[in-house]
């Protein structure tokens, strides 16, 4: 996978995310690479067009000489459906490039939303060497981790007024975003929602390291706007690095992720100490739940 094999990073990251044999010493192997790409999360609805805003921003970055690695965590989202019919050759065309690496993690380790396997699957595309990282996620607010707990730089994709989209970014997303992208410019519409995101978080205080979220309108469909939004994705992690938050950012990650690791740990080992005998101690009124879960979570009362 070093080598820059992508069928190795493939069945790394299936590892991984399933948890099959021999995750942990995989990732343990993996972790002296963490860091070493800068990670873009790109939120929103299903259908605000995040899948067709990343092959965008692949070329766009490819266009900067970068290599690119692209994590789905959407069980709807396939780089080929609901993308245009121009896009199709775009995306055989990053299919053929050695310097992109695609995949969608809807798989049985990651169904709905992240989850505490999100870093290692990070880890193992910074081990294979992509210097940019995109995620996409719906970011339903009901995942296991939030996205601006996972990556450096948070891109919350909406498109002009659909109905409640506006109002679920408005609950959800305004704090955690350090770009807003406004896609789907090509519609009517785009002005007014443009104005309403800039509105709403003029009244919100700067972020950390003292930047502005930026506001921009963006065309998945004839790729106007892809430039600057790329511009705004550099931008951020320029001031990242400038200011110390990057530094910050990544200290918070590394405690997410080492939180996630021990919850996830101590709940399978628990629950792999739970015997009939137990359940015994229960049904007789030898026990209660309360207190033999506290001495099985604490290693006592092996049965
Ligand atoms: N008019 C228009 N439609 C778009 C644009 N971007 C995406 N779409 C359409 O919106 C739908 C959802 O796109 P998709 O990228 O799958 O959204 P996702 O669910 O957020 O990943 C598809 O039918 C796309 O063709 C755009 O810039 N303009
Ligand atoms: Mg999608």
């Amino acid at each position: 996978m070093r080598r820059g094999e992508p069928a190795a990073a493939a069945r790394a990251l299936s590892v991984v995310t399933e948890e099959r044999p021999g995750h942990e010493e995989l990732s343990r192997l993996l972790f002296s690479d963490h860091g070493r790409s800068h990670t873009v999360g790109l939120c929103g609805s299903p259908g605000s067009g995040k899948s067709s805003l990343i092959n965008r921003l692949v070329a766009h970055f490819r266009k900067r000489g970068e290599t690119v690695g692209v994590l789905a965590v959407d069980p709807t989202s396939a780089f080929t459906g609901g993308a245009f019919l121009g896009d199709r050759l775009r995306i055989q065309e990053h299919a053929l490039d050695k310097g992109v690496f695609m995949r969608s993690l809807a798989t049985r380790g990651m169904m709905g939303g992240l989850n505490s396997t999100i870093f290692a699957a990070i880890h193992v595309l910074e081990a294979y060497g992509v210097q940019r990282l995109i995620v996409e996620t719906v970011g339903t607010g009901q995942d296991e981790v939030d996205v601006a707990e996972v990556v450096d730089t948070v891109v919350c994709v909406t498109a002009p007024y659909q109905g409640d989209e506006f109002q679920a970014m408005k609950a959800g997303t305004m704090e955690i975003g350090d770009v807003f992208a406004v896609n789907k410019a090509d519609l009517p519409e785009v002005e007014r929602t443009v104005a309403a995101l800039k509105d709403a978080l003029s009244l919100a205080p700067r972020k950390g390291g003292g930047w502005a979220p930026r506001v921009t309108p963006v065309s998945a469909l004839s790729s106007k706007g892809v430039t600057e939004l790329g511009n705004d994705i550099v931008e951020h992690h320029a001031h990242l690095e400038a200011s110390g938050e990057l530094r910050e950012r990544r200290r918070r990650q590394l405690r997410r992720e080492l939180s996630l690791v021990i919850s996830r740990r101590l709940y399978r080992d628990a629950l792999e100490r739970v015997t009939e005998g137990h359940i015994d101690l229960l049904s007789a009124n030898k026990a209660d739940p309360q207190t033999l879960g506290g001495k099985l979570l604490a290693g006592k009362n092996r049965k």
